[in-house]
C-alpha cells in the first residue's frame, strides 16, 4: 500500500477516502491529513479551499499584492501571525482547480511524477520553522541613500512561520535522481507580465546540495502544504509552495506547479536576471554577479516606533533580529541610544533556532541627547552586523545597523 511502503514506490497513486474507509488504510496508521480536522469533517484533500483571513497591513500594490505589517505588529508574537505575514507578489494570485491541480517532477529523474495535492499529502510529513523574508526587505532604508526601483518595503518584508509538508529530498528520492544533477528548478502556475508585454511564470532553482540537505531537523526545503497549521492562504501560494529555509524569499516559490531536476540553474528571469546583486546596470555587472539565495544577518527596532516621543530615562526597546541563512544563530543583540558608543545587551525574550528570527528586548537608558536608538546583532560564528553596506542597484539584502530617530522629552 503506497502510505506505508511510500519510500520505495513511485508516487502515482491517489489514496482515496473510499479507500480509507473500507479499511484498506487503518487509522490508526492513516497518513496525518486523513486525521486532520479537515478530514474529520468529511472534506477530502481534493476539496480543499485556501485559509481565509482578513489581513492587517500596510498595502503597497493591491493586485500584484505587495504589504507588509506595522512593525508594532510584527514584534507581538514570534510566530507571525497570518494577518500580519508579509505579502511578496509578481502577478495576481492565479486560479487553481485544487482538485486537478499537478506537481510534476521532471528532467534528470529516473522515474517522472506527477502529483495530486492528495499525493503529497499521503507522503511522510514534516515540519519545520522557519523565517521567510523578502531580499529586498529595508530598501526604503537602502533608498535613503540613491533610490533604487521596486516596492520601497521598511523592515516588515519578514515574518515567521510553522511550514508543514513534504521534504524536497523524500519527493526526489521518490523520483529517483539521475547522475549529472546540480540544481532543481521551481516553477509556478502563476502570469508574471514581463517588460516586452510576454507573460511568464515566476520561478528559480536551489543547489542539489541544498534541496538534499537536513540541517538539526531542518529540511533543505520543504514542498509546503501548511503555513500555522492551517492549509496555505490563496496570497502565500495555496495549494502548494516550497519553502527554502535560509535563503531568500525568492526561492520559495508560491503556487508550486513544476519541479525540475537539472544540470543547469533555472533559465527563469527571477533566477537568471533578477534577484542579483549590481552596482550597475551593464551586461558585464549582470554577468560578472550570481544569484543571492542565502539571506543575511539582520535586525530592526520595531518599538518604539520611528520619531515617536520619549521620556528621558529607562526606555523599553524591543525588534526582532534574522540569523543569516547559513544555519548559525543569533548569539548577540545590542542597542545604542549614543550613536554607537555605548551598546546595551537586549534579551532574547523567545524562541532562538537556526533559521528564524529571535524577538528580543532592552531596557536602554535615553538622555535628553539621543536623538536616534540604534540595533546591531551578532551571530554564533561571532560576526556582526555591519554599520554600512554598499549600495546595490536592486537594493537587496540591506543588513546594516537600524536607527530609529527618538524625541526625548
Ligand atoms: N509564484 C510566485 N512565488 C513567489 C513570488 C511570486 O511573485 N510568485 N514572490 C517571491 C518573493 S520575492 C517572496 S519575498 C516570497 C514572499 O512570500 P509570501 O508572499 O508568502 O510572504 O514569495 C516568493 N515566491
Ligand atoms: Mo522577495
Amino acid at each position: 500500500m503506497f502510505p506505508t511502503n511510500a519510500s520505495s514506490e513511485p508516487v502515482a497513486a491517489t489514496l482515496s477516502r473510499r479507500q480509507i474507509l473500507a479499511g484498506t488504510v487503518s487509522l490508526m496508521t492513516a497518513p496525518w491529513w486523513a486525521q486532520s480536522r479537515l478530514f474529520a469533517q468529511g472534506g477530502s484533500a481534493s476539496g480543499q479551499v485556501a485559509t481565509a483571513v482578513e489581513k492587517k497591513l500596510i498595502v503597497y500594490t493591491k493586485t500584484p499584492h505587495n504589504a507588509e505589517p506595522a512593525l508594532s505588529d510584527l514584534a507581538g508574537s514570534w510566530i507571525t501571525p497570518l494577518e500580519h505575514f508579509f505579502v511578496r507578489s509578481h502577478a495576481p494570485v492565479p486560479e487553481v482547480d485544487v482538485a486537478a491541480h499537478r506537481v510534476s517532477v521532471e528532467g534528470l529523474v529516473e522515474r517522472p511524477l506527477s502529483l495530486s495535492v492528495s499525493d503529497l499529502e499521503a507522503l511522510p510529513r514534516s515540519e519545520t520553522l522557519a523565517t521567510l523574508t523578502c531580499a529586498g526587505n529595508r530598501r526604503s532604508e537602502h533608498s535613503a541613500r540613491r533610490t533604487v526601483a521596486g516596492v520601497q518595503w521598511k523592515e516588515g518584508a519578514i515574518g515567521n512561520a510553522r511550514w508543514g509538508g513534504v521534504r524536497l529530498a523524500e519527493v526526489l528520492k521518490r523520483a529517483g535522481i539521475k547522475p549529472g544533477a546540480k540544481h532543481v528548478w521551481f516553477e509556478s502556475v502563476d502570469r508574471v507580465k514581463g517588460k516586452d508585454g510576454r507573460t511568464f511564470s515566476f520561478g528559480g532553482s536551489i543547489p542539489i546540495q541544498k534541496a538534499m540537505a537536513d540541517h538539526d531537523g531542518t529540511p533543505g526545503a520543504l514542498v509546503t502544504l501548511r503555513m500555522n497549521d492551517a492549509l496555505l492562504a490563496a496570497d502565500h501560494g495555496f495549494p502548494v509552495r516550497m519553502v527554502v529555509p535560509g535563503y531568500v524569499g525568492a526561492r520559495s516559490v508560491k503556487w508550486l506547479g513544476r519541479i525540475v531536476v537539472s544540470d543547469q540553474p533555472s533559465p527563469n528571469h527571477y533566477l537568471a536576471d533578477a534577484y542579483r546583486l549590481v552596482t550597475e546596470s551593464t551586461p558585464l555587472a549582470w554577468a560578472e554577479s550570481g544569484p543571492i539565495y542565502k539571506y543575511r544577518l539582520n535586525s530592526a527596532i520595531c518599538q518604539p516606533a520611528a520619531s515617536s516621543s520619549v521620556r528621558a530615562g529607562r526606555v523599553t526597546v524591543r525588534g526582532y533580529a534574522l540569523p543569516p541563512g547559513n544555519g548559525e544563530t543569533v548569539a548577540r543583540v545590542e542597542v545604542s541610544a549614543d550613536g554607537g558608543q555605548t551598546w546595551q545587551a537586549a534579551k532574547v525574550t523567545g524562541r532562538n533556532v537556526p533559521y528564524c528570527w529571535v524577538l528580543w528586548e532592552a531596557s536602554v537608558p535615553v538622555a535628553g541627547a539621543t536623538s536616534e536608538l540604534i540595533v546591531r546583532a551578532t551571530d554564533s560564528a561571532g560576526l556582526a552586523q555591519p554599520q554600512a553596506v554598499p549600495w546595490n542597484l536592486k537594493g537587496y539584502l540591506f543588513n546594516a545597523w537600524h536607527h530609529v530617530p527618538v524625541n526625548v522629552s
